[in-house]
């Protein structure tokens, strides 16, 4: 007898972790999320941004979000290069069987992706959003590229650059920026399901944070 509570305690647990693993969470109007320190590509020819939290706000008409890195974004910047902090991809219906899959990873159904990215400025006037241009530098600012998915195409299409996206001073360790609705074709009270990865982080599914789903005030 005492085995076979031993045995459906075991079942018992087997079934609650793997209910926990396919868990997705929900949000109402804004979420954050923490990540762990040091979960970064050892294999990076960069010192990899360590993002520590992550936050989304809606407000009704704008997506505002925010990538709180450990460290000040001159220490992963000053000599390396400039490039994406998250990537965001949004599955805008909440149905995985419409959209694409995400090129890293095996995740399904995404209508859309944004990247907030930590660009370098430099005195000159030119601005690096992927990559470095080694001249002297005057200082760092935030944008955003989107891409958008097509069922059954690999790869998601480029449908604004960062070059063309608002630029916003990157103070002390936060990145952050601000988007429309219409950026992601999304409307007031929709639940989107987002999946976050951490872009210096490995190249499988442990880069991403749990799934979410946010209903956009
Ligand atoms: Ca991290
Ligand atoms: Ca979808």
């Amino acid at each position: 007898m005492r085995r076979l509570n031993l045995l459906l305690s075991f079942l018992l647990i087997f079934f609650m972790s793997s209910l926990a693993s396919t868990q997705i969470l929900t949000f109402k109007h804004s979420l954050e999320l923490e990540d762990a320190v040091g979960d970064i590509r050892e294999d990076n020819d960069d010192i990899g941004k360590d993002v520590i939290k992550v936050t989304i706000n809606s407000d009704g008409k704008n997506l505002h979000i925010t990538a709180v890195l450990k460290e000040k974004i001159s220490y992963y910047l000053e000599k390396c290069k400039a490039g994406p902090v998250i990537t965001l991809h949004f599955d805008t219906d909440n149905d995985t069987t419409t959209g694409g899959k995400t090129v890293l990873g095996k995740k399904l159904g995404f209508e859309y992706e944004v990247g907030l990215m930590a660009c370098i400025k430099y005195k000159d006037g030119g601005i690096a959003c992927v990559g470095s241009i080694g001249a002297p530098i005057e200082g760092y600012a935030s944008s955003f590229r989107t891409k958008k998915y097509k069922q059954g195409e690999k790869f998601p299409e480029t449908i604004r650059w960062s070059t063309d996206a608002p630029h916003r001073d990157i103070e002390e360790n936060v990145v952050e920026t601000t988007f429309s609705y219409t950026e992601i074709a999304v409307t007031s009270g929709k639940s989107v399901r987002i999946a976050i990865r951490e872009d210096d982080s490995t190249f499988d599914e442990k880069s991403f944070f749990p799934e979410v789903v946010l209903t956009l005030k």
